[in-house]
């Protein structure tokens, strides 16, 4: 009886080791390393909320980097109205209103990204439902802003970039 409970409790404590090992070979790293640069790489996902003028949303309002990183941004459009047709671009600091204006006259050609030296990164439109991904070297230390530049969008969808 008593060696039983010893093979029962070696079992137990197997079974508990095992366990412990596999959680961390899932267990997902906070940065991944670029295997074609070796540069550190910041991944982030951000979602459009929102089906109207009034409560759409980014599910993130600041983001917060290493200098010298590169910046993965996968932003997700929850919206299901055709109207919520969204993008993301990071741009200097205090500069979001006069590129937000620069950007209607870019026009939907150009993914509403105007050729301006305050655009940091942009990315591509997502109409409702889509993934788009923005890839980009994190700039000089300091702040910046990110915003939505989709006609009518940027007072509503922007937020805080920060390059440590
Ligand atoms: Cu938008």
């Amino acid at each position: 009886m008593k060696s039983l409970i010893i093979k029962l409790l070696l079992v137990t404590s197997t079974l508990f080791i095992s366990c412990g090992s596999n959680e961390t070979k899932t267990e997902k790293p906070v940065n991944n390393i670029n295997p074609e640069t070796e540069k550190v790489l910041e991944e982030f996902t951000i979602e459009a909320l929102g089906n109207t003028m009034m409560d759409m949303q980014y599910s993130l309002k600041n983001i917060s980097v290493n200098a010298g990183s590169w910046v993965k941004i996968n932003l997700i459009n929850k919206g299901e109205d055709p109207a919520m047709i969204h993008n993301i671009l990071i741009v200097n600091y205090n500069k979001r209103s006069e590129v937000a204006k620069a950007a209607i006259e870019a026009g939907p050609e150009l993914d509403y990204i105007p050729k301006s030296k305050d655009v940091i990164a942009g990315s591509k439109q997502a109409n409702p439902g889509e993934t788009v991904t923005l890839e980009f070297k994190a700039p000089s230390k300091g702040n910046y802003e990110f915003f939505c530049s989709y006609p009518g969008h940027s007072s509503k969808m922007r937020g805080y970039f920060f390059v440590k």
